[in-house]
């Protein structure tokens, strides 16, 4: 199962990598994630702006931002002050496959979109480990990703990322602009109700 199609020089998408079934218990991993550590909504620096997302984490290092303290990774959930869960095996399992790096990947986010929700374009550059790839997930409605060069002016190019994809982001791809434009609600019946789940893995030190 699971053709590796290269979207971009470093950019791989792995379509219907999880089947339905894995698609499910991975589901009932992260509804226990959120059950330790529940959504937070995630503040601009500076602007004090929410985003449209709301998210958690898990692994050593949790991705964070609010006004105040800008973006960045820390250790504990920022409401809770809990440390984050573990990574679920099946995640883990997943990046032994993909990633072709050798060390665990230290951060999972956990971004979940409700129909209207939305990404900007932007470049993953909070991490000091550009050696290791991303890997995501996306599970429940599908939706519309864009993906663009180095440099924010560079044309992009958009796909559809549906429930139990995998895309690999890893050479000169890791540092591409990228972002998700809409959800297309009603799209999957994976989900209790309309809405997105995406996974980020990823290495944060080397
Ligand atoms: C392409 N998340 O959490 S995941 C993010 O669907 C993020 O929730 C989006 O962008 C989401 O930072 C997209 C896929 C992804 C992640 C990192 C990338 C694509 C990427 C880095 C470089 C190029
Ligand atoms: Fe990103």
């Amino acid at each position: 199962m699971s053709t590796p199609i290269i979207l971009e020089e470093g950019l791989l998408l792995r379509p219907g990598y999880f089947s339905r079934e894995q698609q499910e218990l991975l589901l009932e991993d992260v509804r226990s994630v959120v059950g330790i550590a529940p959504l937070f909504v995630p503040v601009m620096p500076k602007t004090g702006k929410s985003l449209s997302v709301r998210m958690t984490n898990c692994g050593d290092l949790g991705w964070v931002t609010d006004r105040e303290g800008g973006y960045r990774y820390q250790d504990f959930h920022p409401v809770t002050g809990e440390p984050w869960p573990k990574i679920p095996q099946r995640l883990l399992e997943l990046w032994r496959d993909v990633s072709e790096y050798d060390a665990p990947p230290q951060a999972c986010l956990v971004n979940f979109y409700e129909p209207g929700a939305k990404m900007g374009l932007h470049q993953d550059r909070d991490e000091k480990n550009f050696k290791a790839p991303v890997v995501s997930v996306s599970l429940g409605d599908a939706c519309l990703f864009r993906v663009g060069g180095l440099d924010r002016r560079d044309s992009t190019r958009s796909f559809k990322l549906e429930s139990g994809d995998v895309l690999v982001l890893g050479g000169k791809s890791r540092l591409r602009y990228h972002g998700v434009d809409r959800i297309y609600p009603g799209t999957s019946t994976l989900l209790r109700h309309s809405g997105r789940v995406n996974l980020t893995m990823r290495r944060v030190t080397d």
